[in-house]
């Protein structure tokens, strides 16, 4: 649907100042809203900008600074870090792997083109710039259990293919310009009080909405498809430790982190200790499997552990308490 994809496009530049008290950020999808508070809370509420092309709910709009800003229109981002004297750029607008397939030359527009105004903007006013990488960046052809940092990447989605292309373009920039840019590849990123939206990994947020409301859930993808997957405050944590890291202590400018990897079933298991009547059924999404099976098993993060010290706090069993524990109290 279209709110759908509003969501999740153009969400969230977030940028931050250091010597000067501005950030400018948006991003009313899945991450932004949850990383602007994160950010707020360590560098001051009035430090991080969040920036959308949407109308943000009031409760957001009076959390902090939100500014509108459209990631394909160059003036329009240029005016803002001018204006704010912007020192660091979050940019995570993209359309996802599923929706993506629905709207090649959207996906297209904004996963590509969007990527070169936000690298154009952070190269000519030096800020650090991170872009958010994926398990999608890897392919059929790519080593699966585990997928290491270096290895091939021939993907099959739009998402996938903006996302390598974006992988490859920052380091360009890094090596060829000196851009500050950062990128860590995410699994699927699991959140309590925010929705993604058009996803392959997706059934992992709606699974414990459906089982706290109706005990049941309906899957769209196979019982036994393995994917990586992470909580999002090992998501929001990792994000700011890899900006915060020392230039010196980066051996690459983009790196794997993972927390865990577990199947629906391995998921339904677990829930099914909470929640005894829990059942789970399965109605496959042709498109979504076939992105699902061509997806990393298991990521090796092990460059990320050694050089700035990632370690995960959420395996499966903590993320399934903290789930439940948000939905539960949503619901009293
Ligand atoms: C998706 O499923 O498309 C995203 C991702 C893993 O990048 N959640």
């Amino acid at each position: 649907s279209w709110h759908l994809l509003h969501t999740s496009i153009r969400a969230h530049q977030i940028m931050r100042g250091n010597s000067w008290p501005r950030e400018l950020g948006g991003g009313l999808g899945q991450l932004g809203v949850g990383l602007a508070n994160f950010l707020r809370k360590r560098f001051g509420k009035d430090n991080v900008i969040l920036s959308d092309i949407r109308k943000p709910p009031d409760h957001i709009f009076h959390g902090g600074p939100f500014i509108y800003s459209d990631i394909l229109d160059y003036k329009n981002l240029r005016e803002i870090v001018v204006n704010n004297r912007i020192t660091w750029l979050f940019h995570y607008s993209a359309l996802l792997s599923a929706i993506g397939e629905a709207n090649v030359s959207l996906a297209r527009a904004v996963n590509i083109t969007g990527l070169h105004n936000v690298l154009d903007v952070a190269a000519e006013h030096n800020l650090r710039l991170f872009v958010p990488s994926t398990i999608g960046a890897f392919g059929p052809t790519s080593p699966r259990n585990p997928t290491p940092d270096i290895c091939i990447q021939r993907p099959r989605t739009i998402y996938g293919v903006s996302k390598v292309h974006a992988e490859l373009m920052g380091e360009y920039y890094h090596y060829r310009y000196g851009l500050d840019f950062r990128c860590l590849r995410y699994p699927g990123i699991i959140s309590a009080d925010s929705q993604p939206g058009g996803g392959t990994t997706d059934y992992a947020v709606q699974i414990f909405h459906d089982a706290v409301k109706n005990g049941k859930f309906e899957c769209n993808l196979k019982s036994s498809t393995r994917l990586p997957m992470m909580y999002i405050d090992d998501c929001l944590r990792a994000t700011l430790e890899v900006m915060e890291a020392p230039a010196e202590s980066l051996s690459m400018r983009t790196y794997n982190v993972n927390a865990m990897s577990f199947t629906p079933e391995d998921l339904a298991q677990e829930l099914l200790k909470h929640i005894p009547e829990f059942q789970i059924t399965y109605n496959v999404d042709s498109v979504r499997q076939a992105i699902a099976d061509s997806w990393p098993m298991n990521f090796d993060d092990s460059n990320a552990r050694k050089d700035w010290g990632w370690k995960h706090d959420f395996d499966l069993p903590e993320l399934v308490t903290t789930m439940l524990n948000f939905h539960g109290s949503d619901t009293r």
